[in-house]
């Protein structure tokens, strides 16, 4: 199945036709425990001595098929399905962990990523430094004695900033006791495989593209059989954040489609993009397609395309970011990303809150930054919309009293 393109495997990765009966679609195996033929059998299976499904926190063959239809889009041995994305990065990091061992994170994350590594971590004696990672010499010199496990996350969430999975690669090389995982969400595996550079074990929020119909939370770790095998052995199994069949069969029919959305939704975030960028409203656009982007570079050799989800600034800062969400009409405010739907957020009071004020100021996360997933609407409707609400904006701000727009007269 390797040998398949990418765009096949969404729809084959994994498949083996057993059905009895025959269908096309792998059926639902919507059951909490499977019955052994006899005592002797279950007994083997507990000991490791016999394949065969125990019991679905342990194995279920709807979650199976996912776990290697995405193992095999990241062109990686194994998968392991977990109940959320952050179940995954939380199972996948905790697995080679203990007290005493040390974490380096990059230094922008999604929120509860952060919250988990600084704030539960700690509790339990595992240091995290959050480094900016592309500074590799920064990376080099931030390894410790009793560094376990190195994370990135690129594009990272919310601002798009891109880390050069090659050279931190090559750095972690250099340190073979370490793991280093690699948060894809933002790319999928049909626009960055994290493996080609070195990435021990890839994880995802399979709530996001992967499904990509926003019913599901979700999320899938990626890796080395013998890595796969101990995540699904000791924190899968056992702190049991293991993903529902149910939520598995709706993945795997929502991957089907994964390669058409990818490109509808890049397609229309670089108009959208474009349009942020000539809009007099607008102060700074976060979009790794645009040339003057930190990570543009990187199209092209680490990833495919520049995604689709976009960051931006207004003028008119966190007011008018504020004013803006309120205004629009088809765009939903809400957060989460990859979904049909163009949703819009803003990090700071949102997705990013769990960060402390100084640590968003180090993430470069200001107040003032929005951050829109573009979904699959025609463009026209995505731009009217944004249009219509940033130009409510402008009345709104020419004729408001002088003393009321500080932050716009500030900018
Ligand atoms: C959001 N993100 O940004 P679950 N990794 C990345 C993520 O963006 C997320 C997770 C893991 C957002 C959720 C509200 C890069 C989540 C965690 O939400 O646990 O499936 O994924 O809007």
């Amino acid at each position: 199945m390797k040998s398949l393109h990418r765009e096949s495997l969404v729809i084959h990765g994994g498949e083996s036709p057993t059905d009895p009966h025959g269908a096309l679609v792998s059926p639902l195996y919507q059951t909490s425990t499977f019955v052994f033929p006899d005592a002797e059998t279950g007994g083997r299976r507990f000991a490791g001595e016999e394949a065969g499904y125990i019991y679905s926190r342990l194995g279920n063959p709807t979650v199976n098929l996912l776990e290697q239809r995405v193992a095999a889009l990241e062109g990686m041995e194994a998968g392991a399905a977990a109940a959320t994305g952050m179940g995954a990065v939380a199972a996948a990091t905790m697995a080679f962990l203990k007290a005493g061992d040390h974490v380096i994170a990059s230094d922008c994350i999604y929120g509860c990523s952060f919250a988990l590594f600084s704030h539960l971590f700690e509790r339990f004696g595992v240091h995290v430094s959050f480094v900016d990672m592309t500074d590799a010499a920064a990376l080099a010199s931030a390894f410790q004695a009793n560094t376990k496990v190195v994370f990135v996350e690129t594009p990272a969430n919310p601002h798009l900033k891109i880390i050069d999975l090659k050279k931190v690669g090559q750095v972690c090389a250099k340190h073979p006791e370490v793991r280093l995982i690699v948060d894809n969400t933002f790319m999928t595996p049909l626009l960055q495989r994290p493996g080609e550079f070195g990435a021990h074990l890839v994880v995802h929020s399979a709530t996001k593209y992967l499904n990509g119909h926003g019913d599901v939370v979700a999320g899938v770790i990626t890796g080395s059989l013998e890595d796969i095998h101990l995540i699904k052995m000791t924190t899968l199994k056992d702190m049991g954040a293991t993903m529902s069949p149910h939520d598995a069969w709706l993945i795997t029919r929502g991957l089907k489609t994964l390669a058409l959305r990818m490109e509808k939704h890049c397609a229309t975030a670089a108009v959208v993009a474009d349009f942020l960028v000539a809009h007099h409203a607008v102060a700074k656009v976060y979009f790794p397609g645009l040339k003057s982007h930190q990570g543009h570079g990187l199209i092209g050799s680490q990833m495919a395309s520049a995604g689709a989800v976009i960051a931006f600034e207004l003028k008119g800062g966190y007011q008018a970011g504020v004013q803006l969400l309120n205004q629009l009409e088809m765009i939903r405010v809400a957060v989460s990303l990859g979904d049909a739907e163009s949703l819009i957020q803003h990090p700071a009071s949102m997705t990013h809150s769990p960060l402390t004020p100084e640590a968003r100021e180090q993430a470069g996360i200001t107040d003032g930054l929005i951050r829109i997933s573009v979904g699959l609407e025609h463009v026209d409707d995505i731009i009217a919309d944004l249009a219509q609400s940033l130009q409510q904006l402008e009345t709104h701000t020419k004729h408001t009293p002088q003393s009321e727009v500080t932050e716009v007269e500030n900018v």
